[in-house]
């Protein structure tokens, strides 16, 4: 979570961790994904917090802490743990869930199925190869590599060798890493690209998308840079990536997602995030008559549906539409 602050910067980081756990309970193994939301909420809340919280009432004033939470923050004080996360921590079933969805490519269902069929580890992954699809297999093959983060530097330098080979292989493709990493993040999970090209359009169907994205991925591929694909389709590459001829290379997944020339800002907004700051702006819009989405921004009439996409030319134009005050991608960490 690049958004935590280091324990010595945060009074409330204990209380942060438990909500992270709980929130991981949440979305994988509870499948609950608005309280995963709400607990992860609370989290980013609290490690804002400058101060102590001293109990459940004092947190309760914060925006996203409620009743229910700020009930276990007074459990948490008076007894040092959770009732409710010791349970989750003691069920065999749950921590093999958690533990299998490491991997990339199972999710909570994927998980929940295994562990039923008896494969209750990822020790237990490794014998049953033949069961894992294509990018479970990958998820498996670079399981502790995605999980270590990429600095900020490595990001750099990255973004270098992208931007330098796709303008090599077509210079009129405009390409921008988006992610944590554009919000100028420390370090970031994986990269996330988007391009386009200025004579694809969302009206046209004979632009050929494919063969756009295929040889991207083909030049990005000789050239040492990617090592694996997980999937490729029309306008959406996913797969593993590393720095060529650095020492001792670390496996870092890279997604890469071909947009439409006047979907391109509403991709760049949506992909740069956070998801959380997506939800608020989504919600601001809704509030002054309009819907956002990855795709586009359109008025919604009278009776709610939507208009035709508005034209923006910029992420400035939309925060304009919406009446909001610009954010620069580096104000967008909420
Ligand atoms: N996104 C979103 N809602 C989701 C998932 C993603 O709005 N449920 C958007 C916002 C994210 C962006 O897509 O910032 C990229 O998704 P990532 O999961 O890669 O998230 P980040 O790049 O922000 O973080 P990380 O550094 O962990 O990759
Ligand atoms: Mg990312
Ligand atoms: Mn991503």
């Amino acid at each position: 979570m690049s958004k935590r602050k280091a324990p010595e910067q945060n009074p409330n980081s204990d209380f942060c961790d438990f909500l992270i756990e709980l929130a991981e309970y949440e979305k994988n193994v509870s499948r609950q994904i608005h309280k995963h939301n709400a607990y992860r909420k609370a989290a980013s809340v609290l490690a804002k917090h400058p101060t102590r919280i001293k109990n459940g009432q004092e947190a309760r004033q914060l925006p996203g802490i409620g009743d229910k939470i700020g009930k276990k923050i007074d459990e948490f004080i008076k007894t040092g743990k959770l009732e409710k996360l010791e349970k989750i921590r003691a069920d065999d079933s749950t921590k093999a869930i958690q533990e299998l969805t490491r991997v990339s490519g199972i999710g909570p269902a994927a998980a929940r199925k295994f562990v039923e069929d008896g494969v209750a580890s990822v020790e237990g992954l490794k014998k049953v190869q033949e069961r894992l699809n294509h990018h479970q297999k990958i998820g498996l093959k670079y399981l502790e590599e995605f999980e270590k983060r990429i600095p900020r530097d490595e990001m750099l330098q990255l973004q270098e060798i992208i931007l330098k080979k796709i303008e090599k292989y077509d210079k009129n493709v405009v390409p921008t890493v988006c992610g944590s990493f554009r919000r100028g993040a420390s370090s970031s999970g994986d990269i996330d690209v988007l391009v386009t090209h200025p004579s694809f359009v969302s009206t046209d169907t004979d632009f050929d998308k494919k063969a756009l994205l295929s040889g991207i991925v083909d030049t990005l591929t000789k050239a040492g840079f990617v090592t694996d694909s997980i999937s490729l389709g029309d306008t959406k590459f996913m797969g593993v990536c590393i720095l060529p001829k650095s020492e001792k290379p670390l496996h870092r997944r890279i997604d890469i997602r071909l947009i439409p020339n006047d979907q391109y800002f509403c991709g760049i907004l949506y992909f740069t995030g956070s998801d959380e700051f997506n939800r608020r702006m989504r919600h601001e819009a809704l509030e002054k008559g309009f819907t956002l989405n990855e795709y586009s921004i359109r008025p919604l009439g009278s009776t709610g549906v939507p208009g035709e996409p508005i034209p923006v030319s910029s992420e400035q134009d939309i925060f304009e539409i919406i009446g909001m005050d610009y954010k620069e991608p580096t104000e967008r960490n909420l």
